[in-house]
């Protein structure tokens, strides 16, 4: 129909389903699937949905979902209902599966997970076709869902299921997380291989900040004959971590490890919750310098899965996420820093209107990660990869 190619050398493709967004995990509850509408509403201002090839994701069938995560497990997520959570003959399952007030049973829970894995499914399908070079799926990025049991707000591991798709057609695929949380559900899926070298940068405080793994020597099975070893690479950090420090940091460790792994495609979980001023995050960083970090695995030019993830204040969510795109898109010096007057829900974005309010200025946090402590996790990270080849 449409004659005219784009411009742009490569494709970049948005997948959604924008049924996830009115699921409500309970109004207290700080993850709010909310926060896609207004990343889309956002995306939709500035126009740049002219500029990718937007897809209507369907639903992970339960045979997809299965690939990673037990049968038993996919069962009860498909038959709890909301009520469940009071009545003794389930509690023996809501305990095993590990419901409750972090991962809630709310209405619709079973149609909620199968569709955002659904569209990490369809990113990551496009990208093996040939049909893109850069996927997005902002509903997806739910990295601490275990094979049979729910955890940390995610229920089904929709970045395992993308990767062990691009694992069809690449001999090994990097992971890259920069959530504020450390990133143990892809972790622990890809453990015992080669073929996936995950990297998560978080905060880490063993006993008071979830999930408490993640620390740097947590470098894969401690033996050395088990393919894995070595193949997980943390980076575990203190409150307050700010723009210049990250960046810096994010180039200095993601950068040898794409030259030394030499991955043949990149899922990058961009977790929003490292921004400062998050609701439940301790970082500082400003929305250019968490899109900075996009824009390096960017310039490597790997086939490219894009997710979301955590973020707990859906107005800078939704800034960062939008940023983001026209990052990908290479469209960010053509759209404008003040919110555009169309906006739909305009007056979330007051009273600054900017695409980049000065978060680190709004909730002063020391930063606890000293210069040195930086460079001996650069060091330490060098040391690791030693044992790694591509
Ligand atoms: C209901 C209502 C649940 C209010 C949960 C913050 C709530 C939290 C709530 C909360 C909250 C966590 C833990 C304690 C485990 C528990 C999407 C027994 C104000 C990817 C998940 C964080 C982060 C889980 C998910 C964490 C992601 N923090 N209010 N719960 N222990 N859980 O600490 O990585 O962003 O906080
Ligand atoms: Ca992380
Ligand atoms: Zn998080």
């Amino acid at each position: 129909q449409n004659a005219i190619p784009r411009p742009s050398g490569y494709r970049v493709s948005w997948h959604a389903n924008p049924d996830v967004e009115p699921h409500h995990f309970g109004s207290s509850h700080p993850m709010k699937p909310w926060r896609l509408t207004l990343t889309k509403q956002l995306v939709m201002a500035y126009g740049m949905h002219h500029a990718m090839d937007l897809y209507l994701a369907r639903a992970a069938t339960y045979e997809e979902l299965a690939e990673f995560h037990h049968t038993d497990y996919l069962d009860f997520l498909q038959q709890v209902m909301p009520g469940d959570m009071e009545k003794p003959e389930k509690s023996e399952s809501i305990v095993k599966y590990n419901f409750g007030d972090d991962c809630p049973i709310f209405n619709g829970l079973y149609e909620y997970c199968s569709l955002y894995a659904g569209g990490s499914l369809d990113a990551a399908r496009k990208l093996c076709n040939n049909q893109s070079e850069i996927a997005i799926n902002w509903s997806g990025g739910l990295h601490h869902a275990k094979k049979g049991e729910a955890s940390g707000f995610c229920y089904v591991n929709d970045i395992v299921l993308g990767i062990l798709q691009l694992l069809r057609h690449h001999p090994r695929v990097m992971y890259v997380d920069i959530d504020v949380h450390h990133g143990d559900g892809v972790e622990q899926a890809f453990w015992s291989t080669d073929r996936v070298l995950t990297v998560s940068f978080h905060k880490y405080d063993k006993d008071n900040f979830f999930p408490g793994t993640g620390a740097r020597d947590s470098t894969g099975p401690s033996h050395p004959l088990n393919p894995g070893a070595h193949h997980a690479l943390n980076v575990p950090l203190h409150d307050g971590i700010d723009d210049k420090s990250y960046i810096q940091l994010f180039k200095d460790i993601v950068g040898p490890c794409i030259e030394t792994y030499k991955p043949g495609a990149i899922a990058l979980q961009c977790g929003a919750d490292s921004l400062g001023c998050d609701r439940l995050g301790c970082f500082n960083l400003n929305v250019g310098a968490h899109g900075a970090c996009v824009a390096y695995v960017k310039t490597f030019n790997l086939p490219l899965l894009v997710v979301g993830g955590g973020g707990y204040t859906p107005r800078n969510v939704s800034r960062a996420w939008a940023h983001e795109t026209s990052i990908l898109l290479d469209a960010a010096d053509l759209i404008d820093p003040n919110i555009p007057e169309t906006v739909t829900f305009r007056n979330h974005f007051g009273p600054d209107y900017s695409l980049f309010p000065p978060l680190s200025e709004m909730r002063k946090l020391d930063n606890k990660n000293s210069r040195a402590y930086l460079n001996g996790l650069v060091q330490s990270v060098r040391e690791q990869l030693r044992y790694i080849r591509g």
